[in-house]
């Protein structure tokens, strides 16, 4: 079995080609990124043996993110070409060097025609970890059915379940606010790993006190907790264990923030594969953080094992 099972939407992205209002872009770039994939991607480039489960457009852009995926060594064996619903896709804005918006085109996309008849449950039950996003959670009502189903799957066969709120508001049309609080509450507490951003652990809970949300998970069974706080550190926690802070690597000039938490979520993962302590995945997993937003795109700044260890190096020296 595969190290890491994901599923979840990926979609092709247009990235304007100049800064300002999308209305007086000319030129786009073709790229492509999906919280999950993202993470999938950056385990792959880390040594680790993942695996993506999709539904894409039977389209040419359905091709070209199977192609690309395929590519960087993550499995796509399990992905389905859906006649029903084009590839979404989404485009990025510059408002100003290095500040990202995204719009998306992917209501009614094949990958929000996913269901639970599309897992292969064979490949979770055999997988180390179930990785899981909140962005799959809002997209219909089949993938929020086919999240609970893939984690009661996982914790039948021992997998253990990762998950990142990765909250997007402009996807809660259906659900609302309180409604899409619920159930990605429901999602991370079913979770052995819980990987909010600070700004999100206090959407869900109500408090920006890092112990108190973790205190909170923990009730609830939840094993680890890791909660990030952009360029200043990550709080880290497990339950009747150890915590603390580890603070974020300086980034001179942060050129693409985007994709930076699925390039941390794939550092963590990646650590705890190789049974490090999660204080240290969580070193590791800041620099692979720090790598992602110093590049364009949202899976181009992904590093290898040897890129992220050569980081570490330079960024600290050999102290110790
Ligand atoms: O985390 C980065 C992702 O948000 C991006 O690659 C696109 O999956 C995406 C989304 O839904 O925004």
């Amino acid at each position: 079995g595969a190290d890491v099972v994901t599923f979840g939407e990926t979609m092709v992205l247009l990235e304007a080609g100049s800064s300002g209002p999308l209305r007086y872009v000319e030129t786009f770039t073709k790229r492509y990124g999906g919280a999950e994939s993202n993470v999938a991607i950056g385990l792959s480039k880390l040594g680790h043996q993942s695996l993506w489960m999709s539904k894409v457009g039977k389209d040419e852009f359905g091709e070209f993110l199977i192609q690309k995926i395929r590519g960087e060594g993550v499995n796509t064996d399990f992905v389905k070409s859906y006649q029903g619903a084009p590839t979404g896709m989404y485009l990025k804005e510059m408002r100003r060097p290095g500040d990202q918006r995204v719009v998306y085109y992917r209501a009614g996309s094949a990958a929000s025609f996913f269901n639970e008849n599309d897992l292969d449950e064979e490949q979770i039950s055999q997988a180390k970890i179930l990785h899981l996003t909140g962005i799959t959670a809002l997209l219909s009502e089949s993938c929020r059915q086919a999240m609970f189903k893939a984690i009661e799957i996982a914790k039948e066969n021992n997998v253990y379940v990762s998950f990142d709120p990765n909250l997007r508001f402009t996807l809660m049309g259906e659900l609302g606010e309180d409604g899409a609080r619920q159930v990605i509450r429901q999602l991370a507490e079913k979770a052995d790993l819980v990987m909010p951003g600070l700004d999100e652990a206090e959407w869900l809970f109500g408090t920006s006190d890092e112990q108190e949300v973790a205190n909170l998970l923990f009730e609830s069974g939840v094993k680890q907790v890791v909660i990030k706080n952009g360029g200043e550190y990550s709080f880290y926690a497990e339950a009747g264990g150890e915590s603390g802070r580890i603070p974020s690597f300086k980034v001179k000039q942060i050129v693409d923030a985007i994709g930076a938490g699925d390039g941390f979520a794939a550092g963590v993962l990646s650590g705890l594969l190789e049974k490090k302590s999660l204080g240290d995945a969580v070193h590791f997993a800041a620099a692979v953080g720090a790598l992602v937003v110093s590049s364009p795109g949202d899976i181009e700044g992904l590093p290898t094992r040897d890129e992220v260890l050569n980081y570490i190096e330079q960024k600290e020296g050999n102290a110790g």
